[in-house]
């Protein structure tokens, strides 16, 4: 069944990161999805080699979530989360409590990864003022860092497209550590580059620059993904947590990608063996399917608000639909399905043979460098000289013609498919993606 879109009827929805008048020229769109595949208007099956957008780590179509999300809105629709509360939203902080790291024993819900960053900054601000520390006003993100789109996540993000149209209205006092990619030691490395661990050892010189006494925090995403797969060097995200205690700093993780099961851990920071002081989650959290964030945050962090005179509201900030209770069904159902299918660690398992898969591209034309851990990987290429990013993206439009949705950033492939995925599948995925390689 066809449907014709005609240009006029493109022209009214400004897309969001889309070249949206090259689309609208040529719109490529999505109009079922199921297991491990998407399906065009037109029938045509797309292989997602993306989970969505790193966000369907269960695979499209999951009745489960559909009914519970469709029995809680006949239920009860809404419910104010200020001064009132719902069954749901307890429950689905208890089960992520039970499923983080030990000593993240508190849950926030926001609607997405971007107010998720913005919810931990403001968090971590308000610590240190609540516990007589006001002059900790400082937050240290990294260069190539994404944690979206809201003035905080980009003030501490590194991607140098989303900053540089508001270079007046970051807030103030932020510094980045240096990113920790480096294809001259570290291309083709299988699982965590070997080189890069004393990058962390930039955060005492920073510390010493600012003075410990003026920084709250530092927030990092353990996998950086957006920006290309960029891994932490071993003994890197380790060095970063003891800096961070002896300084006082708080410890960030921004988990929206790495959230859920894609390092082989329901959670890097598990899988990695390093405790932040918060993690930022979202994605993941609903399968994709309604969105929904959330901020977990240690016991020390949530007492240190909690000494007000009872009665008092302890934090001025929340959202409408923070723990909505649509998003909360989703949540919890999601989260049952992770724990039968025991999905949350199967990337551990997978992680041998798609390393195998990726690692075949080494050797095609312009593959510079291949990298990957769990069930996430990086295929880099070498730019054309003057056009950055225009190779990967046209091996994007080649490998959706052929039947997989890829994502790129720059001249950077990222590969980061459903945690339910068979061995066919990835066999699947690196033909195509190598088909088009050779085109390109
Ligand atoms: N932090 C991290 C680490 C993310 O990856 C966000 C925050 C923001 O989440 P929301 O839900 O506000 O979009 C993200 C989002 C890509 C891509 O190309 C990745 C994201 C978003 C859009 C594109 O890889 N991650």
């Amino acid at each position: 069944m066809a449907a014709a879109h005609t240009a006029s009827e493109l022209e009214a929805y400004w897309m969001p990161f889309t070249a949206n008048r090259h689309f609208k020229g040529k719109p490529r769109m999505l109009a079922r999805a199921s297991g491990m595949y998407y399906e065009t208007p037109e029938g045509r099956k797309i292989l997602d080699g993306v989970a969505g957008l790193w966000c369907v780590n269960a695979g499209h179509g999951r009745r489960e979530i559909t009914e519970a999300v469709a029995r809680q809105l006949e239920t009860m629709d809404y419910a104010p989360p200020f001064q009132m509360g719902h069954p749901a939203a307890f429950e689905l902080a208890n089960a992520l409590v039970q499923l983080a790291p030990t000593g993240l024993d508190h849950v926030f819900f926001t609607n997405s990864g971007s107010e998720s960053v913005d919810t931990a900054l403001k968090i971590a601000l308000a610590f240190h003022r609540a516990k007589g520390d006001p002059a900790r006003t400082r937050l240290l993100g990294r260069e190539r860092g994404y944690h979206g789109v809201g003035f905080g996540g980009i003030s501490v993000g590194g991607m140098v497209a989303n900053r540089k149209a508001w270079p007046a209205s970051m807030i103030p006092g932020v510094d980045h550590l240096p990113h920790t990619h480096d294809l001259a030691r570290n291309a083709f490395s299988r699982g965590l580059p070997a080189h890069g661990a004393e990058l962390a050892d930039e955060l005492e010189r920073l510390v010493a620059l600012h003075d410990a006494s003026t920084i709250a925090a530092v927030i990092v995403e353990p996998i950086a993904g957006s920006t290309g797969v960029l891994l932490p060097p071993q003994g890197y995200l380790k060095r970063l947590r003891q800096i961070c205690d002896k300084h006082g700093l708080l410890l960030i993780f921004d988990e929206v990608i790495t959230g859920f099961g894609r390092t082989g851990a329901p959670f890097a920071a598990q899988e990695f063996d390093v405790l932040p002081d918060i993690i930022t989650c979202a994605k993941g959290l609903t399968n994709g399917a309604i969105p929904m964030g959330a901020v977990m945050v240690t016991r020390k962090i949530y007492d240190t608000f909690m000494q007000g005179p009872p009665g008092a509201i302890e934090l001025f900030h929340g959202y409408t639909y923070s723990a909505h209770p649509a998003a909360c069904a989703a949540g919890l159902a999601t989260l049952e399905i992770y724990r039968r299918e025991q999905l949350l660690t199967r990337a551990k398992q997978l992680a041998p043979a798609f390393e195998q898969a990726v690692h075949s591209l080494r050797g095609l034309p312009q593959v510079i460098d291949v990298r990957n851990y769990g069930l996430v990987a990086g295929i880099e290429l070498d730019p054309i000289a003057g056009s950055p990013g225009k190779r990967a993206f046209d091996v994007y439009l080649e490998c959706f013609e052929r039947g997989l949705l890829i994502r790129t950033t720059g001249d950077i492939i990222a590969l980061s498919p459903a945690l339910i995925i068979e061995p066919k599948h990835i066999e699947e995925l690196v033909a195509i993606l190598s088909q088009a390689l050779k085109k390109g």
